[in-house]
Formats: structure tokens, sequence, C-alpha cells
């Protein structure tokens, strides 16, 4: 069917009347099923040796895994969403690569493309281990999606099952090593097929001299690129195999031209993936290469600040050193954990740096030094510091930033509303200023009545954005702020759900209902706005009003500034809240459940390719869309409903519901809303008749505008990048106006007007530069944007790059033995060995940047020589009842080596009778190695 995917992507299944996400018996695998394997067996034998590591116990899950097993295997239940997110996003930027690239061979083996080929891996593992170094795991997923694509389709395109191989082929993830002999241009590879019967297409020769070739593609009719006798991928679409020599070797799926060995390629696709995510992990050590994957300790959140430090804000910012202390003292090593803490400051005219840590007593440090200084006149730079917070903290993420003052950057109101759209992180304000007391205010007059010193339409700019990302605009005096920071602690719990998100501006009464199933505790309710009464009618029927204290569905309750939270007593069914107000107000209830579902807009593909595409963009208004549902934290619940619902109305468009298998749906929607609208999930848990719904925070908008871009995704520093982009429009042509923020701050030059009649489209550039001191591994996020004429209507591309600078060093640091003492003997509990190392990187290196011990009992201790920097000095002591310790070297750009040291095998065997015989030949079962040098 197509060039590229190792079988086809499910949604060609799906296309052709099949149902299924998975692994139907006697079906094909896909890239999808490949990754997803690949990616649990490697999050499975990672949570193990974590597990021995701590001394602690693993249960296996049973087979097949799926990621919530797997999860809760990894004691990590609460991360089943950021996990599945995780896999989602590996596997579609792993078949994007099918629908961008389809006909580059590179991307896929084809055209005996081996050395690009292998350069597209082997370049992107060294940016994805920069990026997990620099805690940029959105851009590691990304770019490790787009590499497995090729390496899994090696073993589909090439010949290497055909060669008898029943390993993978090791170099391919390995720079500066050969893959094999690779087929000369001139070297004819296949004769054609007999009739349909591929299978000794192949010539004797190749396969005997163990040569690698793979399939040529063409689609373009009377236009072949095959030279004479090579192979041809095979299949229908590819014309190539029309011609001498016909048929083809691909083993895409069992109906392929070499079907038959399908599963073989299949499995050592599987196989080949599971060594690269071993390697990544090697690299980056067990907890972070977890969090790469979406598994991390307690909450699964990041706690997020952004921060005024001006002069007025000391108040405030005491606020959040105790607020920030105390969610630190009380959550470490519970489950509700941050599982990364970010700080943003920000000041005027400066913003930033932008902290991100996973360690707690780091950030509560960093925390506690910040003052307050300086801002000139009343206005900061506040979406400057929110536009750095919401590219840099994981998607989902609950942001929540601290000011007295406007915004005086409000150019970037529609680049940050962009951002929440594409991350779906929810953006809190806690806006303090209510009082005179503000030094702002020049002259004080304590007999003037007490006024705001936001502007109304600055306020509103702030409770523009929390809405549109399903945030709180809280707004209290300093003195209250502490007290309404308990939304902070309670937002910091595992496995927050939304059930109702809703705002009225203008405020006017109306009728809420939300349905609350068994699985959800600690029932919340937050309303922001003044003024505003409501009812609760809870689903047996008893109501009680806001004005009643006394009433029992409400078991708690906060009111502050225009703050309300309620907390709710567990009712399972549907409630109504009937909210009275003629100011604007936000209405939202959560819940901690450990049921949740994420969410993507994808579009189905024009181009060779059939399959859909994730959006980095807005969808189109008022045109058919789809959305891609994933439903996390249990295997057996499933979608029954999935609505757009409008974010200021009663309106809503119900879409048609598709199962994908394994928790995903393909949701189809017959006319995308031009307005601001949000999505609405019901669904129900098997076997139950426990029916639940939840919501997505973030308000989504469409657009007439279409807006594309393509580039590369590594960008090298003093090195020119450019970002072609083109822009349509169904609406009214004009000059469309065109921005393009970067959050690094890069210069970048971009048109910022382009012309377009109704109808047709136009292209620009934007041309980045990053400056030659800027690491590897640093995270760089586009916007581009587009402005209809009127103003009324913009669309945006995000687009996220890795930084790579020039990488030389593809060999791991090795190990030298200095020492070596022991007095093993019979009794291996009474002695002990131990052993001291030099570890280099040789001539050219980057340099040791960790040893750890891979395996051993014993104690490891590693330094700097005195003498010599460039050289770290590792002495490990164990008992002889631990005979074999193996050091795992990394340098500085990810390369991995294991050093593998053994006291005599005296001490392994000391129960046996020969134990005296080794007693005499203590150590000499020495052996060093490294894992490069194998296989
Ligand atoms: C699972 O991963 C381990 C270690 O990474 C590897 O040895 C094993 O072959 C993998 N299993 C499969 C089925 O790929
Ligand atoms: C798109 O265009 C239609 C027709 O011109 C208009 O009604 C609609 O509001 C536009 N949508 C957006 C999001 O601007
Ligand atoms: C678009 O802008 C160009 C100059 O930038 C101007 O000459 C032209 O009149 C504008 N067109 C419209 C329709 O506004
Ligand atoms: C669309 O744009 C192209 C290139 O600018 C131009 O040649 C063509 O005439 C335009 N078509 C319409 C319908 O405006
Ligand atoms: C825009 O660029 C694409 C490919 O980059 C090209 O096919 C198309 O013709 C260009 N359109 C215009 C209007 O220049
Ligand atoms: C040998 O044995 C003693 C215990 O009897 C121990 O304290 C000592 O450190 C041992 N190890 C070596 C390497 O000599
Ligand atoms: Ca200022
Ligand atoms: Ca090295």
């Amino acid at each position: 069917m197509t060039s590229s995917g190792l079988a086809v992507c499910c949604f060609i299944l799906l296309h052709t009347g099949a149902q299924s996400f998975g692994i139907l018996p006697g079906s094909s695998l896909s890239h999808l099923e490949i990754t997803e394997q690949a990616i649990l067996n490697a999050t499975v034998q990672t949570c193990r040796s974590l597990a021995q590591a701590e001394g602690a116990n693993f249960n296996f899950p049973t087979l097949p895994f799926t990621a919530q097993a797997v999860a809760a295997a990894c004691s990590a239940s609460q991360s089943s969403k950021t996990f599945r997110q995780a896999i989602t996003l590996i596997q579609l930027r792993n078949t994007r690569v099918d629908i961008r690239y389809a006909l580059n061979g590179s991307f896929h083996f084809d055209e005996e493309m081996f050395v690009k080929g292998k350069g597209i891996i082997t370049e992107g593992m060294i940016a994805v281990k920069a990026s997990n170094k620099k805690e940029n795991y959105e851009a590691a997923r990304q770019q490790l999606g787009e590499i497995l694509h090729p390496l899994q389709d090696f073993y589909s395109h090439s010949n290497w099952v055909e060669l008898g191989n029943t390993h993978p082929n090791s170099n391919l993830i390995r720079a500066g090593s050969s893959i094999g002999n690779i087929a000369d241009i001139s070297r004819a590879t296949c004769r054609s097929c007999d009739g349909d019967d591929c299978r000794n297409n192949i010539l004797e020769d190749i396969i005997a001299e163990q040569i690698l070739t793979s399939g040529y593609f063409g689609v373009v009719p009377f236009v072949s690129t095959k030279p004479k006798g090579k192979c041809s991928h095979g299949g229908g679409v590819d014309l190539t195999s029309k011609i001498e020599p016909k048929g083809g070797i691909n083993k895409d799926t069992f109906s392929s031209s070499h079907g038959h060995l399908h599963s073989q390629a299949a499995n050592l696709a599987i196989a080949a993936t599971s060594e690269l995510l071993e390697d990544l992990r090697l690299a980056a050590g067990d907890r972070p290469f977890l969090q790469m994957i979406g598994i991390s300790k307690g909450s699964s959140r990041a706690l997020c600040f952004v921060i005024d430090t001006t002069k007025s804000m000391s108040d405030d910012i005491d606020v959040v050193k105790t607020v920030t202390s105390s969610i630190i003292n009380s959550d470490l090593g519970t489950e509700n954990e941050p599982s990364a803490y970010i700080l943003v400051p920000f000041n005027d005219p400066g913003f930033g740096p932008l902290i991100k840590t996973t360690d707690a007593a780091l950030f509560k440090d960093i925390v506690n030094s910040l003052t307050a200084s300086g801002g000139g006149d009343d206005q900061e730079m506040s979406l400057s510091g929110l536009q750095l917070a919401l590219t840099s903290a994981p998607f989902n993420s609950e942001i929540f930033l601290f000011t007295d003052a406007p915004a005086k950057d409000k150019d970037l109101k529609n680049t940050v509303i962009a951002l929440i759209e594409r991350t779906q992180s929810v953006v809190n304000f806690l806006i303090t200023d209510t009082t005179v007391s503000n030094r702002r205010r020049k002259k004080r007059n304590s007999n003037q009545p007490q006024t705001r010193m936001i502007a109304e339409s600055d306020a509103q700019l702030y409770r523009d954005l929390a809405q549109a990302s399903g945030g709180l605009a809280i707004e209290v005096a300093k003195t209250e702020l502490l007290t309404a920071t308990t939304v902070i602690t309670q937002s910091m719990s595992s496995s927050l759900v939304t059930l109702l998100q809703a705002a009225r501006s203008p405020g006017k009464a109306d009728n809420f209902l939300f349905l609350v199933d068994e699985t959800v505790i600690n029932l919340r309710v937050y309303i922001t706005g003044r003024s505003v009464t409501f009812t609760l009618i809870s689903p047996t029927g008893a109501t009680q009003e806001s004005t009643d204290s006394s009433g029992s569905l409400i078991t708690a309750s906060q009111s502050v500034g225009n703050f309300i939270t309620l907390q709710l007593q567990k009712q399972v069914g549907q409630w109504e809240i009937r909210m009275v107000s003629t100011n604007s107000y936000t209405l939202k209830v959560t819940g901690q459940s450990p049921i949740d579902f994420l969410l993507d807009f994808v579009e189905p593909s024009q181009g060779l390719f059939t399959g859909f595409d994730a959006l980095d963009t807005r969808p189109r208004a008022g045109l058919n869309g789809s959305l891609l549902v994933s439903l996390t934290g249990s295997d057996s619940a499933t979608v029954t409903e999935v609505a757009l619902v409008e974010s200021s109305g009663s309106g809503e468009v119900k879409g048609v519901v598709v199962s994908l298998g394994s928790g995903n749906f393909l949701i189809q929607v017959d006319t995308i809303p031009s307005t601001e609208f949000m999505v609405r999930v019901k669904g129900s848990n098997q076997g139950s008749s426990d029916v639940f719904q939840r919501q997505s925070p973030t308000n989504f908008r469409a657009s007439n505008l279409t807006i594309t871009a393509e580039s590369n995704s590594i960008l090298v520093p003093g090195t020119p990048f450019s970002v072609p982009f083109t822009v349509m429009t169904s609406g009214t042509g004009g000059n469309l106006t065109i921005r393009a923020t970067n959050n690094q701050g890069f210069d970048s030059t971009s048109p910022t007007v382009l012309f377009l009649e109704s109808g047709n489209s136009t292209n620009g550039t934007v041309s980045l530069s990053a400056p030659l001191n800027t690491p590897s591994g640093t995270d760089v996020v586009l916007t581009i944007e587009a402005e209809s004429p009127e103003g009324s209507d913009t669309n945006y591309i995000v687009l996220r790059f890795s930084v790579l600078n020039t990488v030389n060093d593809f060999t791991p640091p090795e190990c030298q033995l200095l020492s070596i003492q022991s007095n093993c003997t019979e009794n291996c509990s009474l002695s002990t060995w131990e052993i001291s190392v030099r570890v280099t990187d040789g001539d050219g290196g980057t340099g040791v940047d960790r040893v750890s011990l891979r395996q051993g009992n014993g104690t490891l201790n590693t330094s700097l020589a005195a003498d010599n920097e460039n050289v770290t000095l590792a002495s490990y002591a164990a008992s002889c009842c631990s005979p074999v310790v193996e050091l795992l070297v990394v340098d500085r750009v990810g390369n991995v080596g294991l050093c593998v040291f053994r006291a005599s095998s005296a001490a392994v065997s000391v129960s046996t009778n020969q134990s005296l015989l080794f007693l005499t030949i203590l150590l000499l079962g020495l052996l060093m190695m490294t894992e490069a040098g194998t296989d």
C-alpha cells in the first residue's frame, strides 16, 4: 500500500472495515503495535531493575501488557495518563513519517539508502539523549518517534531477514560502525517473481555473500528510479515492481510480496526497538528514562510557578515560599509528590530564566532566594514568563501565575493561547491588588474609596487566558492570598480529573449538570465571580442554597475575594448546579479518579498514505473533523459519547465514536464549531452500570485559516535554519498579519504581512538562528501565527525543535583496571574483594559523565583524578558472594559502555568441592569488555 510503513497503520485497517488498533489473531503488526510493545517491554525491564535495586518486589504484569497494567506494575498507577500520552505521542510521530516523508527513501530504508537511513537514527539518538539530559522530554519523545520509524522499516524493507538473521542489526544504532556489506549500485540483487510467488526472487549470490539490499519504490508512471537488476518494494502502489525484475521484497503485512516473513520482520523490529530503548535508558539512567516515557514518582504533575518579582510583590513572594515549603514538606514520598518543579520569575524588562528541576530541596532553596525589586512602571512581562512556562512544562500541567500588575507584553496573547491549546495545560492566575495600600498608588489618600489598581480591561486579559485554559482567575487582597492558595495544594492531588467546566461572560443565570461516578472521590466545585449565588441539587434530589451554611451537601467551603471553593458530599449520579449572577463567572467541578482521557485533533492525510496525522494547529472551522480520544486508567472502561460543547452557551455537537481497541477511539464530527468549545467525554465502566463524565479543561477554537509547515526537527547552532510554511484561507482574503515567536529569544526573520486571496494559499519562511554557544538538548518552540485581515480569526502552528551541536564522539568511555585485592575464601560471606578502575573517554572524547553500578551488590565510589579532570577513578568493594560487577560508563553525549569485572569464580562456587582449587587461583576470572565491542 505504501513505500513506508512496516505494515499498514491502524487507521487503514479501520478504512477497510477492521476494527482494531491492537493485534488481532492472524493480522499484521503495524508501527503502532511494534512501538507500543517495545515501550511496554522496556518499561517493565526498567521498573523491574529499579525495584531490584531498591529491594522491592516486582510483579510482572500478565501478557499481553497494557499501559495500564505496566504502570501499575511500576507502582505508578497515577502515571497512567502521562504514560499513555507519551506512548501515543511517540506512535503518532512514528506514523507521521509515513505521511510526511512517504517518498523519501532514507526514512524507510528503501532504495538501498542504508547510510542515510542509519544517519537519521544515530543523529536522532544523540538528539534524544541531549534532550533527556536537559529534561526536555517532549522533544525527546518527538525525536524518538521519528527515528523508530526507519529503524523498524529496516527489517521490513531490507533483506536482513532473508539473509537468515535472527537478531537485530545492532550497528544500526551505533554511529561509526558498519551495518554490513551494502550492494553496489551496479550489483543486481533480484530476479522477477514467479507470478505471485516472490519467495525466491533475491539472487542466490546476494544471500550467499550476505550482501544487504532493499527494495526500490516509485509512484510516478513511466519514471523509474530503479537501477537495472534491483529489487522493488512491491505492492500495488509501487510502479517499479511492474518493471523487470518484477515483484517485491517488503514484509509490511502478511499479504506483502514477502508477507511470509512478516512475523519475523515485525518481531525483529520489536527487538530492535527494545534495544534502542535500552541504549537510551542506559544513557539517561532509569528514572530519567521513565520520565521520558511518562512514568514518574508521585502525582505525575509538575508544580509550576510563574512569579512577578517586581517591587510590590514581596508579600506575594512570601506566600509562594510558604506554599512551596508546605507542598514539599507534606507531599514528598507520597502519591501527591510533584514529578518536577518549574519556576519562571518575571520582572520588567527582564524575565526568566526558567528553572526546572526534580530536586525538591534545590527548588525550595531557589524559591526562598526570590526577592522583590525593580519593575519600573506599573506593567510587567507576565506573558513572556507564561510563554516560557508553557513551552517547558509537561503537557497537561497546571500552572500558577502570581502578579499584581497588568501585562506589558499583551501582544503575546495569541501566542499564549496557541500554546495553551497545544499543551492543554491549565493556567491559574493569582492576582492581588485590590487595596489602596498598594505601593503603586502614587498619591495615597486614605479618604478615597478603595480602587483597583489593575484596570478592568487588564484583569480581563488574565481572565480570558485563564478561561481559555480552563483555569481560574483568582482576584484577592494580598492578605487573602495565602488562603486562596489551598487550590494549589489541591491541584497537586494525584489523578485529578475535570468533570465540568463552564463560563458565562457576560454573566447570566444558567443550570449545569454533571455526572459523578463511583470512582470519583474528593468532589470539589470552584467558582470565580463577584456576587454569584447558586443552588446545588444532588442525585437524590436534596438541595442546598449558597446562602445556606447548614445544609449537608456542602461539607466544607471557603470564600475569598472572587473565589469560592466547595467540597461536596460523595453522591453517585447526576448533580445539578443552578447559577445566578449578572456578573461573569466560571464554574469548575473536579474530583480524583483513575479514569481520564487524552485528546488529539487529527486529520486525514492528503498524500499517498491513507492515515491520520495529529494537528499542531487549530482544526478547520465549519467542516468535518476528527479526534483521537484515549481512555486512561482503566482497561475495561469504554467511551459512549463525545461532544464538542460550546464554552459560553449550551450548544453541542456530538461525534460518531469508533473504537480502535486498546482504549483508543476515533471520533468523527460533522461540523467543528466556529465558536469556542470544550470536549466532553461520557463512558461506562464495562460490567457495571456506572456512567462517567469527564471534560477537557481546554477551550478549543477552530479557524478558517490553515497553516502548514515542514522542517527538520534538529537545529544546529550557527547554521541557518529555515521553516517554510504555507497559509490558506477559506474566509475572506486580504493582508494577513504573520507573527513568529520562539521561546528561546533566538533571532528570527519572517514576513509580517502576507497577501492572500480567498481560497488561495501563500508561502512564507521563518529563518531562525541559534547562537553558537547554545547547548545541545535545548528545546526550541516556534509558534507561527496568521491573523485574518479583520483580526477576528487566527490560526497558528506550534513546532518543537531540538538543538544539537555536531558530535564527533561515537565511542564510550573505557575502563582500565588499576588494582584488585581480595581474600575470597570458601565462605564467601566472610571475604571481600575490591577493585580500583580508571575511566577515561579517550582522545577527542567528550569526557566521562557518569559511572554507575549496573550489576553487583557492593559499594561504588567515584572521584575525579586529582591531577587530571578527564579521568574518573572508580573503586568498588563487595562481598565475595557478589563476585561480578558491571560498571556502566557513559560519556557526555550519551555513548554507553559496560565494564565487567569478576572476582575469582571460586567465590561463586564455594559450595562445590572445587573451591579449594580455586582458592589458590583467586581472581583469575577477570574479564573486561565494553558493550560496544560485543556482538
Ligand atoms: C525486552 O527488553 C529486553 C531488555 O531491554 C530485551 O532483552 C528483550 O529482547 C525484549 N523483549 C522483546 C520481546 O523485545
Ligand atoms: C469562518 O467563516 C465562516 C463563513 O465566512 C464564518 O461564519 C465563521 O465565523 C468563520 N469562523 C471563524 C473561526 O472565524
Ligand atoms: C496589503 O498591503 C499592501 C502593502 O503592504 C498594500 O499595498 C495593499 O493595498 C494591501 N491590500 C489590502 C487588500 O489591504
Ligand atoms: C493564487 O496565487 C497564485 C500565486 O500567487 C496566483 O498565481 C493565482 O492567480 C492565485 N489564484 C487565485 C484564484 O487568486
Ligand atoms: C508553496 O510551497 C509549496 C511547496 O513548498 C509549493 O508546492 C507551492 O507551489 C508554493 N505556493 C506558492 C503560492 O508559492
Ligand atoms: C579481607 O578480610 C577482612 C575480614 O576478615 C576484611 O576486613 C578485609 O577488608 C578483606 N578484604 C580485602 C580485600 O583484603
Ligand atoms: Ca514595569
Ligand atoms: Ca566518548
